[in-house]
């Protein structure tokens, strides 16, 4: 049998499975159902009480997505896109939890789902080429294939502030918020970090606290949301046209958004253009004011009038011209660490109750029984919320330890940053599968979009295996090095790794700066996979 790691112990068996999932999100929802197809048995384990992952577990005031509903949903069933009717176009938490739970509903999928259960570990045993699961409730799964469906941000991390254990108030994280309702009436309130999950709830916690500290290190790029209700017409719109909207986001699109493509670089207009072309994407709003242009994320000077027209909006919005000097970003390119979508973010900073401490001059010293302290200063507060964000991509599969071919495990290999072909699987960790894996688009697009190809792409694959009579699938070193160099070359052609972002895993300290997602695009990713499979999963050995 497979070695145990000390750490778990084991007290009773599961029948064995084909394959253990990890993970409830939308990404171990869509696996489910399509190994079902293929008449396989799996096992799926999540650590949380009921399915939906980010948005089971992000459930702070104004959490919502940014990438419009219309396309942040599943495409892989007509009738499924043609019948849920999203409020908003940018639908709320609670709206894309109950999506999540329609999705299991529709296809009967919680019945092969144990909740409140992690896995702990899973060890590859290679004379029996199985993978043996243990869980947290000290149960073991055998299965020939496991799949980490377990989210790039899902881990979510609470900076090691001084004193922080002994604070008397609440302290809440945006990443794992409380089911009950928050009600920060009557309290003073500090909210540490400005990243998306700040910018979303700041404006929502400023109207019900009394009073609202902001502590920011690194001021963000925010443009308007001008969210609204959508219109049964613009339903119709995005209906009648989905097959041709959804074939373009996967096909032609880089970031899996359906948007106009730009055909010029912003250098290549006048001031007076250009202006003018950011004021109509600042008007309609949203992340597709990074598409403008095609040579935003490329060029330095060409990102800097966009950075520059942000710049001057927030200068005219925040009264206080201190205040406005502050959240002005000039430390990274625009875009570089991912654009914020608001409502109403920068007009919070006119409130009374509402003051930015800066946190880059003057780093939090320590956090005091009911005061944050700065500066020298002390801001006394009731109540924390750590928007601190995630240890993205890696965090939550670094959690379980992995075992493979000669009992090493991924964090050994992955010490210097993490090492995939395609994103997909690690050499020497045979038939294990990574949904949105570092090397692949994953965070840089539109993750339903990278999701489906993903559990397609693997879907097709443990098939392919099935016909052939082979047992295991394994990334050869040789492939997964040039994926490596190659997702490397790309993201150094572009301004990316200048920031210091959590893609380059820079909010963790002692994390390898590592570019992690690649951004070649999702079109020509797909291209990429679909070449690998049909000339016969080249770069993997089967066996
Ligand atoms: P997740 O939804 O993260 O699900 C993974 C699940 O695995 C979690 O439930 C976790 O509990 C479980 N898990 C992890 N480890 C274990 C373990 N060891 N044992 C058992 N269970 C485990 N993307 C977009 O494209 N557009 C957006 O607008 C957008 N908005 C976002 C807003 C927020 C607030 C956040 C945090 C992320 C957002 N994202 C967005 C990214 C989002 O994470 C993905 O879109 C998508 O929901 C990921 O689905 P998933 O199933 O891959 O991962
Ligand atoms: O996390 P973040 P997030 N001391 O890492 C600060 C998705 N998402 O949860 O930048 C002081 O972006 C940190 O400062 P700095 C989206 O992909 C989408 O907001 O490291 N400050 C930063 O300001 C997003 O990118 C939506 O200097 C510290 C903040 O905390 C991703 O999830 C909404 C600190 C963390 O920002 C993560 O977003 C929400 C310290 N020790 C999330 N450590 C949508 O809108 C960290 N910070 C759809």
């Amino acid at each position: 049998a497979a070695a145990q790691p000390q750490s778990v112990q084991t007290r009773s068996a599961n029948a064995p499975a084909d394959v253990v999932v990890v993970g409830a999100g939308f990404s171990g929802l869509y696996l489910l159902h399509k190994l079902r197809g293929l008449g396989l048995s799996v096992k799926v384990f999540e650590q949380g009480g009921d399915v939906g992952g980010t948005w089971y577990w992000n459930r702070y005031p104004g959490a919502r997505c940014d990438v419009e509903s219309m396309q942040y949903s599943f495409s892989f069933d007509e009738e499924l896109q043609q019948t849920w009717d999203w409020s908003e176009r940018y639908a709320p938490q609670p709206e894309i939890l109950r999506y999540a739970g329609h999705v299991a509903e529709r296809y009967d999928l919680r019945r092969d789902i144990t909740f409140n259960t992690r896995v702990e570990s899973a060890v590859f045993d290679e004379r029996k080429n199985s993978w043996t699961v243990t869980t947290s409730d000290g149960v073991s799964t055998n299965a020939q294939h496991v799949v980490l469906a377990t989210g790039c941000l899902s881990n979510a991390r609470s900076p090691d502030f001084k004193g922080l254990k002994d604070f008397k108030g609440k302290v809440y994280h945006t990443g794992s918020w409380p089911h009950e309702e928050v009600d920060f009436t009557g309290l003073r309130v500090g909210v540490i970090g400005t990243g998306s999950s700040a910018i979303q709830s700041i404006p929502l916690i400023a109207d019900q606290a009394d009073q609202l500290y902001v502590f920011q290190r690194t001021a963000n790029f925010s443009v308007p949301a001008r969210n609204a209700k959508l219109t049964d017409a613009e339903r119709k719109g995005f209906r009648d046209n989905y097959a041709e909207i959804r074939r373009v986001a996967r096909e032609e699109m880089k970031n899996g958004i359906f948007q106009p493509v730009p055909d010029s670089g912003a250098l290549d207009d006048s001031e007076a253009i250009r202006s003018e072309k950011y004021e109509a994407r600042w008007t309609s709003g949203g992340l597709t004011f990074m598409g403008v242009y095609n040579n935003l994320g490329l060029d330095l000077a060409a990102n800097d009038t966009a950075a520059g027209f942000i710049r001057d909006k927030i200068a005219d919005i925040v009264k206080d011209p201190e205040t406005a000097r502050l959240l002005q970003p000039n430390s990274h390119p625009v875009g570089t660490k991912r654009i914020c979508v608001d409502t109403d973010y920068y007009t919070t900073f006119n409130r009374p109750n509402v003051k930015l401490v800066d946190i880059k001059t003057h780093p939090i010293e320590e956090v005091l029984p009911h005061a944050v302290r700065t500066g020298g200063k002390d801001y006394e507060v009731d109540a924390l919320v750590l928007a601190t964000g995630f240890d993205a991509m890696t965090g939550s599969v670094a959690k379980i330890e992995i075992r493979g071919r000669n009992g090493q495990t991924l964090n050994d290999k992955w010490a210097e940053g993490p090492r995939t072909y395609l994103g997909l699987m690690s050499a020497g960790f045979p038939n294990l599968f990574i949904i949105t894996g570092p090397g692949s688009p994953s965070v840089l697009s539109n993750m339903l979009v990278s999701i489906e190809q993903h559990v397609d792409w693997i879907t097709d694959c443990v098939s392919a295996m099935r016909k052939r009579g082979v047992e295991t699938i394994e990334a050869t070193r040789a492939a997964e090095d040039k994926w490596v160099d190659h997702v490397n070359e790309v993201a150094a052609a572009t301004l990316y790794p200048q920031a210091n972002s959590w893609y380059m895993g820079a909010n963790i300290p002692g994390k390898p700066r590592i570019f992690m997602p690649y951004i070649g695009g999702v079109g020509v990713y797909r291209k990429i996979c679909d070449e690998v499979a049909a000339k016969g999963y080249e770069g993997f050995e089967m066996g």
